[in-house]
């Protein structure tokens, strides 16, 4: 059984404790359950994590990178929050790796102000998903099962 990644950066642990108006009201514990049906469905395991510091998300993504390799991850979907719209590091980690990588956004970040506009995940990812709230998470999942059939 291949292994669907989540990743989730910065801040992402009060989801459902602040600003409902723009994340919803739902906890991270709530997407995590969401992932884990859409992973049953789709035959995936999952493996679902959180940092705030973005050395570990880079060294996730070196280890998803690992077990691509090794033909036993089906995708990472990659909630980079903040560092989104900052780092370099975290597309230089995904660059050249093969995954097959989602960027996911619970908001639309194009509606919102012009700092969120940009990003440098997108040049790196496979896909990218924004503003379907927490249900993006197993929309994604869904993709990532679409992709390997392609
Ligand atoms: O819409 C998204 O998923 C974002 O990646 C969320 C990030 C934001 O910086 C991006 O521009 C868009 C922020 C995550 C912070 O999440 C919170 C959730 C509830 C309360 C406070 C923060």
């Amino acid at each position: 059984m291949k292994t669907a990644l989540v990743l989730n950066g910065p801040n992402l642990n009060l989801l459902g404790t602040r600003e409902p108006a723009v994340y919803g009201s739902q906890t991270l514990a709530d997407v995590q359950a969401l992932c884990q049906q859409a992973c049953a469905t789709h035959g995936f395991a999952l493996d679902f994590r959180q940092s705030n510091h973005e050395g570990v998300l880079v060294d996730w993504l070196h280890e998803a990178g690992r077990l691509n390799a090794a033909g036993e991850l089906a995708g990472v979907v990659l909630n980079a929050g903040a560092y989104t719209h900052t780092s370099v590091a975290l597309h230089d980690a995904i660059k050249g790796t093969g995954i097959a990588l989602i960027e996911l956004h619970i908001s639309n970040v194009h509606a919102r102000e012009a700092f969120r506009h940009h990003s440098y995940i997108s040049p790196a990812a496979r896909a990218v998903m924004a503003g379907f709230g927490v249900q993006g998470y197993a929309l994604a999942i869904s993709g990532l099962a679409g992709l390997a059939g392609l």
